[in-house]
């Protein structure tokens, strides 16, 4: 009897082990952290000049123990067409998010997060969506109503309902995204975007990391003084300047609009929309930090102690000092949900990447915001840590896009990519074993309106740039490697006569392959 039962106990241990053998590999999780408006140079892993000063130990945690791609760009850059793009694969003119004022996102249409949620991932989004139109393809979603706010925000709820909670916007998402993380189904893979609305515009900190970068010398950028010359003429008629456009203009005395960019005091006390969000010991905090400099700057001010370039030095300073505190605490973010999956056991099988739906301009042509096709707007943060997969502090240079997250998240998943998906799968480069990348990415601009960007069109390869504006029918081309900064078209130059044929045939190859419709519909 005694050996019968080994005997059957036996067979069973084998049918087990054969068991184990025969089923698939663990499918792995997929944990977005996303940002809105985080330029790479505000990150110490992509380098720079702003390195040193870049509050991101917990984003370079990424790059040493994955990759950091360095020339990882957007196909539109502006919020909303951004985060369609993620979703679909696809660039804009194909998902139908051209542009943040459109009518939202059409959610009929294939997404990613559908494809997955069907193949059995428990998926969720929390935080700033800005797709207009009610998520799909989630089993939980928390997000802001449209931007959003910093201090004390309101989320909408699953039913729909709007909840204020007590708060910062970036600690809130954190602890939410954890919360969701701590119930959801375990029998699942999951596919979470955590994605916080720092630190976009009005870039207003924690009130913990109020004066972080006092002491802290700023570098700035050569062309903080740029004149717009030998280049399209639409430059110059931009409305994102530091000097001109950031919310306290030096020509207009002291003045406070309703955005609040440089927090000086209006002349009957604040009244910008974050600061009337606070309750009164907040209020208080940012009073004690922001109360005596401000005092300070007025009064040099009005003295007549400072230049007209004394004056943008220092809204340029100001700015910088509260968007790297905004960076400080999504870097926390990202430390925080790092060390939930260290404490879980879910490192190993979860791969993090860390990315922003744009860049931004932080004083470079003077300017602040985004949407033009110029290097410091144009490029995405894209960092990726997958254990086993992913080797160790690489650095890849390979032209990647947002049209490509989607086919990625597929064949992480083990799913087929749909042919209509216009983007392309990362994993032959997060193996190491590509050749045969592409040489080119296809951009396009299509808002008309704020910040008075023009809509352009062009092409990028690894060395130039074409740039076309339908508006003033002008193209411009730069030379990256001898102009990085962008400073000077070579378009009529002579010397550089082949390369603007060979990029102007590629510019027009990669609209019929993308099927982009007729410039100017
Ligand atoms: C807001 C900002 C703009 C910004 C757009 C788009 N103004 O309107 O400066 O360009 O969002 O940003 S603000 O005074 O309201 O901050 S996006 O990230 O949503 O595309
Ligand atoms: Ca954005």
């Amino acid at each position: 009897m005694g050996r019968l039962v080994a005997a059957i106990a036996l067979v069973a241990m084998l049918a087990n082990l054969h068991l184990a053998r025969a089923e698939a590999p663990k499918r792995p999780n997929i944990l977005f952290l996303f940002s809105d408006d985080h330029a790479i140079r505000s990150i110490s892993a992509y380098g720079g000049s702003l390195a040193r000063v870049a509050p991101t130990p917990n984003i370079d945690r990424l790059a040493r123990e994955g990759a950091v791609f360095l020339n990882s760009f957007c196909a539109n850059s502006i919020c909303g067409p951004s985060r369609a793009t993620i979703l679909t694969g696809k660039h804009s003119h194909k998902n139908g998010f051209m542009r943040n004022t459109g009518k939202g996102f059409d959610q009929s249409q294939w997404t990613v997060a559908k494809a997955l949620q069907q193949a059995g991932y428990s998926t969720a989004v929390i935080g700033k969506w800005h797709l207009q139109t009610t998520p799909v393809g989630f089993d939980h979603w928390e997000i802001f109503p449209g931007q959003g706010s910093y201090y004390n925000p309101v989320f909408i709820q699953r039913d729909g309902s709007q909840k204020r909670f007590e708060g910062y916007a970036t600690d809130l998402t954190t602890e939410k995204a954890i919360a969701w993380l701590d119930h959801r189904d375990k029998t699942k893979p999951f596919f979470l975007m955590a994605q916080h609305k720092a630190p976009h515009r009005t870039f207003a900190p924690a009130l913990r990391h109020l004066g972080s970068f006092d002491d802290i010398e700023i570098p700035e950028p050569d062309s903080l003084f740029d004149d717009y010359a030998n280049r399209s003429s639409t430059l110059a008629s931009n409305e994102m300047e530091i000097d001109r456009h950031f919310d306290w203009a030096y020509d207009a005395k002291v003045r406070m609009d309703e955005r609040g960019d440089v927090k000086l005091p209006a002349p009957d006390g604040y009244g910008t929309p974050e600061y009337n969000r606070m309750s009164a010991d907040q209020k208080r905090a940012w009073d004690a930090h922001f109360g005596p400099r401000n005092k300070a700057f007025l009064g040099d001010f009005a003295a007549g102690r400072l230049s007209h370039q004394d004056i943008v030095r220092w809204k340029y300073r100001r700015y910088m000092r509260n968007y790297l505190s905004t960076v400080k605490a999504v870097d926390e973010s990202v430390g925080q949900m790092l060390q939930y999956l260290d404490d879980h056991g879910l490192t190993d099988n979860t791969i993090v990447i860390y990315s922003s739906d744009q860049g931004f301009f932080l004083g470079e042509h003077g300017w602040y915001d985004k949407r033009w096709m110029f290097e410091e707007s144009f490029r995405m943060p894209f960092l990726i840590r997958w254990p086993g997969t992913v080797k160790p502090g690489t650095r890849p240079t390979a032209l990647i896009q947002n049209i490509d997250y989607a086919p990625t998240f597929l064949e992480m998943a083990g799913l087929e990519i749909p042919d209509e998906v216009q983007g392309r799968s990362l994993m032959p480069l997060l193996r190491g074993t590509d050749s045969g990348w592409r040489t080119s990415l296809y951009y396009a601009y299509y808002e008309v309106g704020e910040h008075a960007v023009p809509q352009h069109f062009g092409v990028r390869t690894q060395g130039h740039k074409l740039f076309y504006f339908p508006k003033t029918d002008e193209w411009q081309l730069f030379d990256l490697i001898k102009d990085p900064g962008e400073m000077r078209s070579v378009y009529d130059e002579p010397g550089y006569r082949d390369i603007r044929t060979t990029l102007t045939e590629e510019f027009h190859r990669l609209r019929r392959r993308y099927d982009a419709p007729p410039i100017g519909d």
